[in-house]
C-alpha cells in the first residue's frame, strides 16, 4: 500500500484504488509501528476512487513533515570504488576502503525537511562545485521506536569535486538547499521490501537519455536493520526519521550534471521520483 502526501491532503493507494485519509497531521499519521495495519483499517470506512490523476492533481509533496533525513555511505562496492578514485589525489582514498569493510557504517546527516525537494521540483547543484551527480537510493522510513515501516525513493545529490578535494568536506558536498529529493510516496508493505528490488536511474538531457543504469538492493553490503541500529544508538527521533541507504549507481568520471537535466529514480513497488536540475 502507498501513502501520498498531496497539496490537498493525504491519499492511500491500495490495489489500484485511492482513498482520502481523514487525518490532518502527517507526523502523527506515519509515526506508527503498525502503519500498514492502520492504513488498512482507514480504508475500510473510506470511499474509493480509481483515477490517480484526479487524486493527485493538486500536486505531490515529498512524504516528509518534521522528520530529519540521514544517509548511509559506501554501502555498495561501486560507491566505494568511485570514491576511492575521486579522492586518490587528496590521499583520502583509503578512508572509503576502510569504511566499506568496517563494522561501523558511515552515517551522515543529509537534510532538514526544508531542504528536501518535492516530486517534480528542482534539485540543485552548488555554484562552487564543478562535478555533480544524483545518487538514487532506497530510503527507509523508521518510526520513533526504531522500526522500519516504509520506503521511498531518495536522491542524495552530491558534489564529487568537493567530496574528492578532502573527505572532511563531506557535509558541504552533501548538505545544501535542494540537495535531497524524496517521493513519490511512502510505500508501506506488509513485510519488508524484497531483496530483488531494483533501483533504476535515468538522466535525460535535451530529451535524450544520457545515462541509465540499475542495481538490485541485494547488492548492498549491509543490512537495513544494521544501519538503523547504529543510527538509533545515540539519537532519538520523536517524529521518526528517513534514512537513505547509499548508492550502488555512480555515473562514469566523465559525467557531470547540468542545469535542465531530468533525473528519474524508479524503485520497484514504490514508483518514480523525477526532478529537474535547477
Ligand atoms: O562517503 C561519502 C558518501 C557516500 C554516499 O553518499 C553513498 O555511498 O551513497
Ligand atoms: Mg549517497
Amino acid at each position: 500500500m502507498k501513502l501520498y502526501k498531496t497539496r490537498s491532503g493525504f491519499v492511500i493507494e491500495s490495489q489500484n484504488q485511492f482513498y482520502a485519509v481523514p487525518v490532518t497531521d502527517w507526523d502523527t499519521l506515519i509515526n506508527r509501528d503498525d502503519l500498514h495495519v492502520y492504513l488498512q483499517e482507514l480504508i475500510t470506512t473510506a470511499t474509493p476512487g480509481d483515477d490517480y490523476q484526479a487524486w493527485t492533481q493538486t500536486g505531490l509533496l515529498a512524504p516528509i513533515g518534521r522528520q530529519e533525513v540521514w544517509a548511509s555511505g559506501v554501502t555498495y562496492l561501486r560507491s566505494r570504488n568511485a570514491r576511492m578514485e575521486e579522492s586518490k589525489k587528496s590521499g583520502g582514498d583509503n578512508f572509503y576502503d576502510r569504511v566499506y569493510d568496517a563494522e561501523r557504517p558511515e552515517l551522515f546527516f543529509k537534510a532538514t525537511a526544508e531542504r528536501v525537494v518535492d516530486p517534480g521540483g528542482n534539485v540543485r547543484i552548488r555554484a562552487d562545485s564543478t562535478w555533480d551527480v544524483p545518487e538514487p537510493e532506497l530510503t527507509l522510513f523508521i518510526s520513533s521506536s526504531g522500526k522500519i515501516v516504509g520506503y521511498t525513493c531518495g536522491n542524495d545529490m552530491s558534489s564529487r569535486s568537493i567530496e574528492g578535494e578532502n573527505p572532511l568536506y563531506l557535509p558541504q558536498a552533501k548538505s545544501y538547499d535542494g540537495s535531497a529529493a524524496l517521493g513519490p510516496c511512502l510505500y508501506v508493505p506488509e513485510v519488508p521490501i524484497t531483496p530483488e528490488t531494483q533501483i533504476r536511474l535515468k538522466i535525460v538531457r535535451n530529451e535524450q537519455a544520457v545515462f541509465t543504469n540499475s542495481i538490485a538492493i541485494n547488492q548492498m553490503k549491509r543490512q537495513h536493520t544494521e544501519l538503523v541500529e547504529y543510527l538509533y544508538r545515540e539519537c532519538s527521533f520523536p517524529n521518526g526519521c528517513y534514512l537513505m541507504t547509499g548508492t550502488g549507481i555512480v555515473p562514469g568520471d566523465d559525467f557531470t550534471l547540468r542545469s535542465g537535466d531530468e533525473v528519474s529514480i524508479t524503485i520497484d513497488g514504490i514508483g518514480t521520483l523525477t526532478n529537474v536540475v535547477e
